[in-house]
């Protein structure tokens, strides 16, 4: 039994950074998969048994059990002292990032591209409103990465992991990166890190 079990699906962008933190750390995990689309998440025995909050990712610890990925980030770069900060600035710059990435980045790209990549008949109103608030938050991390190499330090931590969930899927969300060279050129340096994998290779799905 591997050490570490992660509750994941290959088109989650949130379990994505979990596994890539995993995956690029060594660890020793093995994937659950999680038939999101069929509803499991929203079941009462998932909720009484893996995750009130009935979402993914879920990771496995021996007797720790955590949900939320700025939690299960943080928790694996103590637990492998990799990816983390080095100084309290940098605690606090990797927790802004993080907390950004799940208020502003992460929630409108994902809901954008779950409306228009996987339910397809949604209310246009509706996802040009969700358009809106991703275009503002990549605009927002595109300037940031200006002369940057990494989002919260001089190296790579676990707020790049964060941001990055979902954008290996450009097409997915109707986005093109010649938009944001900075964004293209930061992704293209996360996707240079030793042992990285592509979302879609890194997790298991279901049938089509
Ligand atoms: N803030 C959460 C977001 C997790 C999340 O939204 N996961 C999606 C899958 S990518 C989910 O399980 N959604 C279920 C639902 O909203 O009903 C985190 O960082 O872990």
């Amino acid at each position: 039994m591997a050490e570490y079990e992660l509750y994941c699906f290959k088109e989650s962008g949130n379990a994505y950074k979990a596994a890539i933190m995993l995956q690029l750390t060594g660890c020793d995990w093995s994937a659950h998969w999680v038939d999101f689309f069929n509803g499991e998440t929203r079941s009462e025995d998932y909720r009484q048994n893996v995750n009130v909050m009935g979402e993914v990712p879920v990771l496995n610890h021996g007797d720790v059990h955590l949900t939320q990925t700025g939690v299960i980030l943080n928790y694996l770069a103590e637990q492998t002292g990799q990816f983390g900060a080095q100084s309290a600035e940098e605690t606090r710059e990797i927790l802004r990032w993080i907390l950004f990435d799940n208020h502003k980045l992460t929630s409108y790209v994902a809901t954008y591209r779950f409306l228009t990549n996987f339910v397809k008949d949604a209310d246009p109103a509706v996802t040009g409103f969700l358009n809106a608030r991703m275009t503002g938050a990549l605009k927002v991390l595109n300037a940031h990465l200006d002369g940057r190499a990494f989002v919260a330090a001089d190296r790579a931590t676990i707020a790049d992991l964060s941001l990055c969930g979902y954008l290996f899927w450009p097409d997915e969300f109707g986005t093109s990166w010649d938009d944001y060279p900075n964004i293209a050129a930061w992704l293209g340096r996360v996707s240079s890190l030793p042992g990285w994998v592509a979302p879609y290779d890194l997790m298991p799905g279901g049938p089509d």
